[in-house]
């Protein structure tokens, strides 16, 4: 089966569904567009007008929860775990994290008071992920699953922000989750997820924006 995916290289939900094919070591090739300028044949194939979008073979698969578990179906082995209930606790926990892509995207472009109400809503959804979360390495245990993908583009971003900043989003008061990002940080799909130099973009994203972040922005 032929896989593409279609990306933007800024996009933390394309990124999800990268570590997920390079973690099962799946093939696949990748065509960027810019989404809020996209080309003819991308509005013609999407329903969303979103990336990620996965063309496989003829068939295409949009929205990245979605895409993530396809690759992981063709996949020889299971990244999530086998019980049930146990499955069903990491996919809620990861459709919960995906609210939390609202509140970076506000707090990168909101003005003082959106900022201020973004981190509130932000810290509230970590302290409760901390709260469930163990103190293994990852989500699960010992081994790197879907939960430690979805939340791996949330970590990245905060530890960017902290660099950048004087850690103005600094995780520290939550241990567990503060260990659980140095691990995801540290497994090289995750690391090879995002292209050379995406943080340098990531930084010039925040300087345009010009919300309250790009304030508290000190020289690289
Ligand atoms: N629920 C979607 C969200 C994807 C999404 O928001 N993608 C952004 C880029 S990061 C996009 O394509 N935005 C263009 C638009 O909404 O028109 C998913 O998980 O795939």
């Amino acid at each position: 089966m032929k896989l593409e995916l279609v990306s933007f290289k800024l996009c933390p939900f394309v990124q999800r569904a990268i570590i997920v094919l390079k973690t099962q070591k799946i093939d696949y090739d990748i065509t960027f567009i810019n989404p809020m300028d996209p080309p003819d044949w991308f509005k013609e194939i999407s329903p969303t007008g979103q990336v990620p979008l996965l063309k496989a073979d003829d068939t295409v698969i949009f929205e990245s929860s979605v895409i993530s578990e396809f690759v992981n179906d063709i996949s020889d082995t299971d990244l999530h775990p086998n019980d049930p209930i146990q499955k069903a606790k990491n996919r809620a926990w990861i459709e919960f994290s995906s609210k939390m892509f609202d509140d970076l995207f506000n707090l990168i472009t909101g003005d003082k008071e959106t900022y201020t109400k973004a981190k509130a809503s932000l810290f509230e959804k970590l302290a409760k992920v901390e709260a469930v979360k163990g103190t293994n390495d990852f989500f699960n245990g010992a081994d790197f699953a879907m939960i430690d993908a979805a939340l791996a583009p949330i970590f990245m971003r905060l530890a960017w922000i902290n660099e950048f900043t004087d850690n103005a989003l600094s995780i520290n008061e939550f241990s567990n989750l503060s260990a659980w990002s140095e691990a995801i940080l540290a497994i090289d799909a995750v690391k090879d997820s995002v292209s050379e130099g995406l943080d340098d973009v990531y930084y010039s994203n925040i300087e345009t924006r010009e919300g309250h972040l790009s304030t508290l922005l000190v020289d690289e």
